[in-house]
């Protein structure tokens, strides 16, 4: 294997990363051998990553957890045996670890340990917009929050030498721009870190049961006062002062993370960023209170810039109080920017502008723009969801009427719209289960109640809602989308596949037998090509038919996954053609499966496949009502 920039050992060597790849690299620079955590957009390619580095650094000890809760669990053992470790997490999926999280922090780090939560202003691909510098709040773990890859790479690194000195667990936030920008990091040394690592069989600190923790907690809190007492020398904090004014008032502003660089932007763009004072913050929580207090006896009026919650501004609040200052000095924040969203490089010039008051007039629009119109996600061509969804309608339809569809979190969602419009809840992950477990109870009979998930979301989270339904009698039908993979995300492997992170094999977990271990039924289990049509609608229908709890398993490889498949064993996938004599222009093809290989001329009212985008799945020969689509052989 060829290596690739990131991978080199060469300290001082500049190389253009990914953010994912920056806070990788932190990690192998920093000497961690354990690296644990579940795919989630924006974090997923830290720990990918790492797997490609594992080629050349065999140190490295990783996995796709099962869950988020069980990564950070299996980095915090890690923790306990001396070792540095490393659970890597999209936003939400702090909320699954933190059960154990809000506990270890009790009883802190032995070995540096780091949860990264990657969070997701703007829900580019999320279900929420938390913010989880919160989470370090609640816990008493100090926060750091990094604004440039170059800084994440070499904040990561430091957060273990942290963690070590302080046994303290380190929380560090990034979001999407940061993970998925790109920027200069410059390598540094890579760290060997020579120790014994072995348990360390001390009860009093690991076995949080009451008494322990009592005392447990007390130690949180001394640790957390002596991280407040170092805050104000933390390497990557820094105060910029200012003496000068602009139309009679000083000027202060405090960032951390992305909005950092955007607000030095916008200051050289109106030519002030030598007359303000800038409070840049690594380390959000605690915050350092002497440099809070130098900025506040320089300056007569601050603007926090942050993404979503008011976090760093209620701080600045608090502390303003407590020093006797709310009168004297006004802090603002969520006044000026919302509390939603990412901030685009335009509303930085415009607030700023307005809360000098600078003269600033709107860029015109180039009347020349390219407009591109708005499209909705959908799912690929040959989608082996799109065949189940479909299914699902058609049963719907013989038995005139209306299912309650209770769906989860994957590639699947996006049947939500419009030709399938398969889905009528989409909460979290597992909760498509968990939620039919409620609406089955009250729900009237004649509305059977089907709850559908992929197979990563089915191991991740679905197990214990599926156990619930069999031990409370609570009727369903779980409808498993095994597609071999967790596609939406990237294509990660899972139980179900056995393939490890690094692409060696593991144990693969058969689904059905766990679903028989899971209480259900050998009868009320049902196993089916998704791509077999004709066949999934009738067991389809004889599940639906069935009482009590049911699961049918939908398979077929992710058809991504199965034409680069074909294509490496040169495999050329079967010809789908429209014959046009038979064609009527019923349009069922089109507007009831909905796949986009298919198109329609409007003038000759025929349907035709654009062989370009056809995987040649050949559900759409069982849709088509006329026999009109065919394989050419
Ligand atoms: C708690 C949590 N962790 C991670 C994610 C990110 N995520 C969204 S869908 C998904 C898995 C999808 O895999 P699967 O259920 O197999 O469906 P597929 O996309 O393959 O159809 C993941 C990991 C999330 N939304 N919530």
């Amino acid at each position: 294997m060829s290596r690739l920039d990131f991978t080199e050992d060469e300290p001082g060597k500049k190389v253009i990363m990914l953010g994912n790849e920056a806070l990788a690299r932190g990690i192998l620079e920093a000497g961690v051998i354990v690296g644990a955590g579940y795919p989630g957009t924006p974090s997923s390619e830290i720990l990918s990553t790492l797997a490609i580095m594992k080629n050349f650094y065999p140190h490295l000890k990783l996995e796709w957890s099962i869950n988020e809760k069980v990564g950070f669990e299996t980095a915090y053992g890690a923790s306990m045996c001396d070792v540095r470790a490393v659970a890597c997490m999209k936003h939400v999926g702090v909320n699954v670890a933190s059960d154990a999280f809000m506990t270890a922090c009790y009883a802190g780090a032995r070995g540096g340990m780091v949860l990264i939560s990657a969070d997701d202003p703007n829900l580019y691909s999320s279900q929420n917009e938390q913010d989880n510098r919160y989470f370090g709040l609640h816990a008493l773990v100090p926060v750091f929050e990094p604004s440039t890859p170059q800084e994440a790479k070499d904040m990561l690194k430091y957060a273990f030498d942290f963690s070590e000195q302080f046994q303290s667990l380190v929380l560090f936030r990034t979001t999407t721009r940061l993970n998925h920008g790109r920027g200069d990091v410059t390598l540094g040394n890579i760290a060997q870190i020579d120790r014994d690592y072995s348990f360390d069989w001390d009860r009093s600190r690991w076995v949080c049961l009451p008494s322990h923790s009592r005392v447990l907690r007390m130690r949180l809190l001394e640790r957390l006062e002596l991280i407040s007492e170092s805050a104000d020398e933390f390497q990557f904090n820094s105060l910029k002062l200012s003496d000068e004014k602009i139309n009679g008032t000083k000027y202060g502003f405090v960032t951390a993370g992305i909005p950092h660089g955007h607000l030095i932007d916008a200051l050289n763009y109106f030519g002030i960023f030598e007359k303000v004072s800038i409070l840049k913050l690594g380390l959000v929580y605690p915050p350092p209170k002497k440099l809070i207090k130098k900025l506040y006896d320089n300056v007569d009026e601050i603007l926090t810039i942050e993404e979503l919650e008011p976090f760093i501004e209620n701080i600045l609040k608090q502390i303003a109080y407590e020093e006797g200052l709310s009168k004297e000095i006004s802090i603002h924040g969520k006044d000026f920017f919302p509390q939603n969203g990412e901030f685009s490089a335009e509303l930085y010039l415009e607030i700023i502008s307005d809360f000098i008051g600078l003269e600033y007039k709107r860029n015109p629009v180039p009347k020349k723009m390219l407009i591109i119109p708005p499209r909705l996600p959908i799912l690929c061509p040959g989608c082996s969801h799109r065949a189940t969804f479909y299914a699902i309608k058609q049963v719907e339809k013989k038995k005139k009427t209306k299912f309650v569809n209770s769906s989860d979190i994957g590639c699947y969602t996006l049947a939500v719209y419009k030709p399938l419009e398969g889905l009528d809840t989409e909460v979290c992950m597992g909760g498509s289960i968990g939620l039919a477990n409620g609406i089955t109870k009250v729900q009237p009979k004649e509305n059977p109640v089907l709850a559908i998930l992929g197979d990563s979301t089915f191991f991740h989270s679905g197990i214990p809602a599926l156990i619930n339904a069999v031990y409370n009698q609570n009727d369903m039908l779980v409808i498993i989308l095994d597609n071999r993979s967790t596609s939406m995300t990237g294509f990660q492997e899972n139980a179900g596949t056995g393939i490890k992170i690094d692409r060696t094999p593991g144990t693969r977990v058969i689904l059905e037998d766990l679903v028989k271990g899971c209480g259900v039924k050998q009868e009320n289990i049902w196993i089916q090509d998704s791509n077999e049509l004709n066949e999934l609608i009738t067991k389809l229908e004889e599940a639906v038919d069935r009482k009590g709890v049911r699961v049918l398993i939908s398979r077929h490889t992710c058809s991504l996954i199965e034409v680069n498949q074909m294509r490496a064993q040169e495999i050329t996938p079967p010809k789908i053609i429209v014959d046009q004599e038979k064609c009527i222009g019923c349009l069922i093809c089109v507007n009831r499966f909905g796949c986009p290989a298919i198109n329609f001329d409007e003038d000759l009212k025929k349907a035709s496949i654009d062989q370009n985008v056809c995987r040649g799945c050949k559900v759409c020969i069982e849709v088509c009502p006329q026999q009109a689509i065919i394989e050419e052989l």
